[in-house]
């Protein structure tokens, strides 16, 4: 029965979606969903249909640190057995308003699993990470309602969180995860329709209060997971190596969520280790090698530093290791911060490959990306993907603003004259564009303008055919090793502790880093060493946001309004 089910639903609604005369009820699966596609096949909603498709049922889907690895059909049958377990939980909604999962995973087969299991019961995933503090995990589960799921590791982790915020924490064994039935997965698969519902929140910093939610719905998930697969011909034939955060963008709708929609294979570290990564780039195995890489430029800038410590000193390795890039890797990208071209050129030096820089942002997917063919302009991010709508305007409020150029994947119109430059902040528009901020319908007003189109907080340079980011308005807006910081919510943060009377914080340009987070404080009695003050802001501070550098101060310069200038005051450290 499931292998008639199965086999009716491809043939009619993988293969063919759109054909006439094709069986009409399997094309119900997969309704209004797809949109033309050029290189890569169809990608259809849900975005984890692989795991049912037969041509993939065999294919490794996924691989971890430890070379335990998933078939697309193992990895259907695990998620079945835990949607059962969630269901049994009350975790069904599907047919009335979405019930929200955050879920605590190790970097290994549980992650996917319990994604899609989520997705299986028709919820919105919230994926945790295991380095934030208990304050920062009882705000998210507390302003979305969610239930919790964990991997028994951080079971002594999240019992105290569960418990503060009267949350329902489900346990898991994963070695024990009883297989479910899948057409059980199938079956919600053709009865529940996915567009545009809830699919995913990620939380992420503005410029004011706490984190937001942003809400992406499965049509957001499918056109973004498209662009990207279409624009950087991502199939089946691919192999991810996943060195990155599973709680942000990049690491999971790129380099996880888009290989698993086309059947192609992550293959996740544990965490991102320079020297484990150039073993995985250097494999011989030719079976598993990875030949796709994405990275944050932190990434490459420890690649190039692991590779003049152990390879540059020997002219053998040095060669073997360009040639073996060129041969087998197809496609390495960088994004999520601005890439110095002195990092790029000495990347494509070693191996051979010139980084693919492209740009975008938790809200709007991807906007802008150098070619896959044709040239890469070293600092430039490119033009539009194919669905995406710019403009570059000058702004004065969200309803007044000056439109200076406008782009899609067909041209840019610049409407200034002003010759060939335009430089301005940055709007977006498109089906990959986020619904809302969850539970903050004020803060979804405030970042769009009044006629629809998200502001960035970016400014850009188009110039030459292509666009180039010139940085952020705000400088409470810090970006380190591609992670998005709020320098007031982190001072917010740091104010909470009777020793701290006063504290700014800011980024100061960093060669590894691109900004590094370092603070002025003024104490209330005896100053701290930078090691205890590491220990106390780690409480109630991501670990990767809490300032590496101190300067302390009697108090802090005020101007007449009585504002620190941070552009100033960055200045101190420079002595
Ligand atoms: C860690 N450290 C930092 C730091 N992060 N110091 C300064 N600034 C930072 N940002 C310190 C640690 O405290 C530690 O110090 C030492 O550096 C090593 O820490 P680590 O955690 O082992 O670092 P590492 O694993 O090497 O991390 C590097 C990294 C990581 C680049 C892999 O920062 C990372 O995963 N960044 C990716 C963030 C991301 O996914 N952003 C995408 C957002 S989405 P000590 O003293 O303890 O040794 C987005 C949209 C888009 O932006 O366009 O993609
Ligand atoms: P996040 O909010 O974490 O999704 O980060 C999005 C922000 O990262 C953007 O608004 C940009 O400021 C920055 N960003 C992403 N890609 C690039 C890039 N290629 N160059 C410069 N900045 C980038």
């Amino acid at each position: 029965m499931v292998t008639m089910l199965l086999g009716s639903l491809c043939r009619g609604g993988l293969r063919r979606p759109v054909e006439a005369g094709c069986n009409r009820r399997a094309l119900l699966l997969f309704t209004n969903t797809t949109r033309a596609r050029s290189t890569t096949g169809t990608i259809r909603l849900p975005l984890f249909a692989p795991v049912f498709e037969p041509r993939f049922q065999e294919k490794v889907a996924f691989t971890d640190h430890q070379g335990h690895h998933f078939t697309f059909a193992q990895l259907g049958r695990k998620a079945a057995g835990l949607a059962a377990e969630l269901e049994a939980k009350g975790v069904k909604c599907r047919g009335g308003d979405e019930q929200r999962v955050a879920f605590m995973c190790e970097r290994d087969l549980s992650f996917p699993t319990t994604l899609i299991s989520t997705w299986m019961t028709g919820s919105i995933a919230i994926p945790l990470s295991s380095s934030h503090p208990d304050t920062m995990l009882e705000y998210f589960l507390k302003s979305t309602g969610s239930k919790l799921v964990c991997s028994e590791i951080y079971k002594d982790k999240l019992n105290g969180v569960a418990k503060s915020t009267g949350t329902e924490l489900l346990v898991v064994n994963f070695d024990k995860l009883k297989d479910g039935d899948v057409s059980f997965g199938v079956k919600v698969a053709k009865e529940y329709n996915y567009e545009g519902k809830g699919g995913l929140i990620l939380f992420t910093s503005g410029t004011t209060g706490q984190p937001k939610g942003v809400l992406l719905t499965h049509s957001n998930l499918l056109d973004q997971v498209t662009n990207i697969c279409d624009a950087w011909e991502i199939t089946e034939k691919d192999t991810m190596l996943h060195v990155l955060p599973l709680h942000h963008t990049h690491g999971l709708i790129h380099a996880l969520i888009s290989p698993l929609a086309v059947g192609a294979r992550s293959h996740m570290l544990q965490k991102f280790d320079p020297a484990k990564a150039w073993a995985e780039l250097l494999s011989t195995d030719n079976e598993l090698r990875p030949n796709v890489l994405m990275g944050v430029p932190t990434v490459y800038i420890k690649l190039i530093e692991e590779f003049d410590k152990s390879f540059a000193k020997s002219p053998t390795k040095v060669a073997f290791i360009k040639e073996t890039l060129k041969q087998k890797m197809r496609l390495i990208l960088s994004g999520s911060a601005s890439l110095p071209v002195p990092v790029l050129e000495r990347f494509e030096q070693i191996s051979g490959h010139r980084l693919l820089e492209r740009y975008g942002m938790t809200e709007i997917g991807m906007a802008l990306t150098n070619p896959l063919h044709g040239e890469r302009k070293p600092g430039f991010v490119g033009k539009p993907f194919e669905t995406v709508k710019l403009r570059v305007v000058d702004m004065t409020s969200r309803d007044n603003y000056k439109l200076l150029a406008e782009s899609d994947s067909h041209g840019t119109r610049i409407l200034v004259d002003k010759g060939e430059k335009v430089i301005g902040d940055l709007l977006v528009k498109g089906p990959s564009v986020f619904k809302e901020y969850w539970g903050n319908p004020e803060a979804t007003k405030k970042e769009f303008t009044n006629d629809g189109w998200f502001i960035t907080g970016d400014t850009v340079e188009f110039t030459e055919g292509a666009y180039k980011i010139l940085g952020r308005k705000s400088v409470d807006i810090i970006k380190s090793g591609g992670y998005k910081l709020s320098a007031l919510e982190i001072e917010t943060q740091l104010l909470s502790f009777p020793e701290i009377k006063e504290v700014a914080v800011m980024g100061l340009p960093d060669p590894t880093w691109g900004q590094r987070v370092v603070a002025v404080l003024a104490w209330n009695g005896k100053e701290l060493s930078l090691a205890e003050f590491k220990e106390l802001a780690k409480t109630r501070v991501a670990p990767y946001a809490i300032p590496t550098l101190l300067k302390s101060l009697p108090e802090l310069p005020r101007n007449h309004l009585g504002k620190v200038n941070k552009k100033e005051l960055v200045k101190i450290f420079a002595t």
